[in-house]
């Protein structure tokens, strides 16, 4: 008998054979139609795990099923090696990040390449690598140029933990996203991408991705908030200019009872300078300090404030309403000044009430009259405008349209859009990342590098611990103090590094043109490859990356560098690999090891078992018994499918068509339905197909008559299919069965559609003996289907009286008979 068959050697053999010979390297141009696949690049944190071993599998399919449909093919694979976790382990290990990183990368690299992944590696490269990073400093001087950075003091959030400032979207519930530190506030200086220009065609391209799901959709609608009302202006006592609020709710204008600035505005200063409120305003603002936005914004909390002695004017009403400072005032929204109006706003109804304001009704329910005296919500629905001269009576579908035009008219204000997205905080205070190529000089204040100059690399010789609020490379002398490039006169190097979102931006472009030395990228290999075709990540990356990178997607179309609006129009979103339902991880010590898998069962085991698990985009909860659940189900399966092609290998390659019989219209009907399964990324279905036709083809073997022609027909076809998904076995197998070529240079099969169409006989139903029904089914329906469709039929159930049949006898496929007890 033939030895089982050998993955080890096998996988290692041809894993080592398709790096050698750049197996995967795709030409520089598409030689025919394309297809651009990128799966979110890596952080090398360590080595491979399983959640790594899901998505490259999933795409790593995809991309095989297209080169196998005639696609030119475009699947590389980076390194997103700047930011904190490399830094913060190699501060602990006492190293320099880069050796770190480059040895996680080393080691990352070659597990995917193990994992048989069809990566064009002459394309990689880490973003740590100064042939990258010099880019990054380049676009951020073009960005400089276009007035898209700027540097600003504001306040920021600040990570004590970490020594850093974050931008908003890695502030989770008031907390470092990485460390889960309470984030504080800090008033620094700092470099921001001026990504609210571009908050609209952030929404409104959002059409174009009809490859996203309604919940990725709606997830950047939200964050991006757009909020559509009117800026009203409100003279105030003591100051020459008025002061702006943003309100959505111009309507209510009337009811406006009082004033509120956030404790921040440089107004309320003004105006409690040299007062009595002048104490009382600092030990305020000392408490709302310590507060995060959530604590400040949450329903929950009795919201807190003190009045700063002087009036507004309410511009339509003339009457003098208070001024308070509060801390649910936001000094980053809008414009930091509220018109409150306690009767429509919840906010302003709760802080009325607790310090005794006034309630006036603007809108009035068709229901009956709101009485303020005993109101205990704001109201928010419908009704008509009252005790608002003029307009009494105008219904509130119709109320905000028609009081903006009138402040417009009026001079008083103006229609105004607002929105939650602030602009993108890029500088950070830490080492690990691309220096921001900006020299500070005295006289000419911020000076670009000159570009002949770039890349600014990291100074290797720094003591990288973090020190506060100055990035460590504040302490490398000799890289800091240079000429100013204008004035010759000294000068000092920006100490930030930039953000790493700012990497994952744009390298699916550097993929194109990894080696340019010139410009980023060409234009015309970018007008060849891009927009990918499918784009494949984790979900938690809804926001904050492809915000981003959609964002900078729209400044290169802005700088004629691309073409297309939206750049990864399909994004397939996968599940999470977990065990007893928490995520894997050393410290919890549920980790499956992908190394294991690959020794005891292999490469084409682990994938198919992970793809097998269920639909790509559901999380999947490993077994307790961890990586030898794989030798339970898809490793016996492969040495089954190994063990019919060893069979079926003696007989003469196939020659033409085969004589059609019943297994080779099964064939063609799985490779219809396995192929619209690929499609549809629902690898887990097409396995199960391939399996019944595995079984079938043993069924038929042990036939008498069977045809040696056809089974290798059936065998070829399940190599074929399988090849995306186990791409090891499936090529071993094919030159076992003779041929010179390797499965992976073989066209996708096509089904003859008349072969493949669902054959129909009608099935009797017998009970006793006697026909009772007649039944339409599939020719190749199966006996469990044939009784379940049997017991289905009201006429046999009619003659069955309730009956538990004694017998119940199925021959596929015309004929279930029943028989029952007769007393
Ligand atoms: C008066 C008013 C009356 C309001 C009413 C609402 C209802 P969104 O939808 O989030 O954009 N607001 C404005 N700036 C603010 C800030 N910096 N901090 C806290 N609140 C602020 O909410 C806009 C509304 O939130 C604005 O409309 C304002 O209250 C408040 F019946 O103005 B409104
Ligand atoms: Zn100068």
């Amino acid at each position: 008998m033939e030895p089982d068959y050998e993955f080890r050697e096998v996988e290692e053999r041809l894993a080592r054979e398709w790096v050698d010979t750049e197996r995967w390297a795709a030409p520089r141009l598409p030689s025919s139609d394309k297809r651009y696949v990128v799966t979110m690049f890596p952080y090398p944190s360590g080595d491979m795990h399983m959640g790594h071993v899901e998505v490259f599998s999933i795409h790593d399919a995809l991309a095989r099923f297209s080169r196998m449909r005639g696609f030119s093919v475009l699947s590389p694979l980076g390194f997103d090696a700047f930011g904190l976790p490399a830094e913060n382990a190699a501060i602990k290990r006492g190293i320099n990040p880069k050796e770190w990183t480059y040895a996680n990368i080393a080691q990352l690299k070659s597990s995917a390449q193990r994992l048989g992944c069809s990566f064009d590696w002459s394309r990689s490269f880490a973003t740590c690598d100064p042939s990258f990073y010099k880019w990054n400093q380049w676009f951020f001087l073009r960005f400089f140029e276009r007035g898209l950075a700027y540097r600003e003091r504001a306040p920021v959030n600040w990570c004590p933990n970490d020594k850093t400032v974050l931008a908003n979207e890695q502030v989770i519930a008031g907390r470092c996203e990485r460390c889960d530190a309470v984030v504080t506030k800090r008033w620094l200086t700092q470099w921001f991408f001026r990504t609210t220009d571009y908050a609209d065609r952030l929404i409104d391209d959002l059409a174009i991705n009809v490859g996203w799901s309604e919940r990725l959709k709606m997830l950047q609608r939200n964050w991006i908030g757009r909020s559509e009302g009117a800026e009203v202006r409100f003279d105030i006592e003591g100051e020459s200019e008025p002061v702006t609020v943003f309100t959505t709710r111009p309507d209510t204008l009337w009811g406006a009872t009082f004033f509120v600035l956030a404790p921040e505005h440089p107004l309320c200063d003004r105006l409690a300078r040299g007062t009595e409120y002048e104490g009382r305003l600092a030990s305020f603002r000392a408490k709302v300090e310590s507060l995060t936005e959530i604590d400040r914004t949450s329903t929950e909390r009795a919201k807190k404030g003190i009045w700063l002695g002087k009036h507004a004017t309410n511009p339509v009403t003339g009457e003098a309403i208070p001024i308070w400072a509060a801390d649910y005032v936001l000094m980053d929204y809008g414009t930091g000044a509220v018109m409150a109006v306690p009767a429509h706003d919840q906010r302003d109804f709760e802080f009325a009430r607790s310090y005794d304001l006034p309630v006036r009704v603007a809108i009035q329910p068709a229901s009956g009259a709101l009485d303020p005296s005993t109101m205990d919500a704001a109201y928010l629905g419908e009704g008509v405008m009252v005790g608002s001269g003029t307009f009494d009576g105008t219904p509130s579908d119709r109320s905000v349209a028609a009081v903006t035009q009138w402040l417009e008219q009026e001079g008083r204000g103006r229609h105004a859009v607002n929105y939650r997205l602030r602009d993108w905080l890029i500088s950070r205070q830490r080492y690990w990342g691309t220096p921001i190529p900006i020299v500070h000089c005295a006289a000419c204040g911020e000076v670009p590098v000159p570009e002949e100059e770039l890349p600014v690399t990291l100074p290797d010789d720094v003591d990288f611990a973090p020190t506060g609020e100055q990035s460590p490379l504040a302490g490398a002398h000799e890289w800091v103090n240079v000429r100013c490039p204008k004035c010759g006169a000294d000068a000092h190097r920006d100490t930030d590094t930039m953000d790493t979102f700012v990497d994952s931006s744009w390298y699916f472009h550097r993929y194109l043109d990894a080696h340019n030395d010139e410009e980023p990228f060409a234009r015309e290999v970018d007008d060849a490859w891009m927009a990918i075709d499918q784009y494949t990540g984790g979900i938690e990356h809804a926001v904050l990356h492809l915000i981003y990178a959609r964002f900078w997607q729209k400044i290169l179309v802005d700088m004629g560098m691309a073409r297309d609006p939206e750049p990864f129009p399909a994004l397939l979103n996968q599940g999470q690999v977990t065990m007893g339902a928490k995520r894997m991880s050393k410290s919890r010590g549920n980790l499956v090891d992908p190394t294991k898998a690959f020794e005891r069962y292999g490469a084409d085991a682990l994938r198919l078992y992970i793809l097998f698990s269920g639909p790509p985009d559901a999380d999947f909860d490993w077994p307790e018994e961890g990586v030898d659940s794989i030798g339970r189900v898809t490793y016996p399966w492969l040495q089954r499918v190994w063990r019919l092609v060893v069979e079926a290998g003696d007989a003469p390659v196939t020659q033409g068509a085969t004589s059609a019989g019943p297994l080779i219209e099964r064939m063609h009907r799985t490779i219809k339905v396995v192929t619209a399964d690929y499609e549809a990324f629902s690898f887990n279905t097409a396995i199960a197909r391939l399996m019944e036709l595995v079984n079938d083809a043993y069924r038929y073997k042990a036939e008498p008559d069977a045809d040696a022609a056809v089974l290798r027909r059936v065998v070829e076809s399940v190599l074929l299919l399988l090849c995306p998904m186990a791409p090891f076995v499936t090529d071993e197998a094919w030159r076992r069965l003779g041929h010179e070529g390797s499965v992976h240079d073989e066209p996708w099969p096509v089904f003859d559609a008349l072969l493949a169409a669902e054959q129909e006989v009608v099935m009797i139903v017998q009970v006793n003996g006697r026909v009772r029904d007649r039944i339409t089914v599939p020719a190749d329906v199966s006996e469990d289907i044939m009784v379940e469709r049997a017991f289905g039929s009201d006429k046999v159930r009619e003659h069955l009286g309730g009956r538990e049949p004694a017998k119940v006898i199925a021959r596929p496929p015309k004929l279930v008979s029943l028989v029952v007890a007769t007393d």
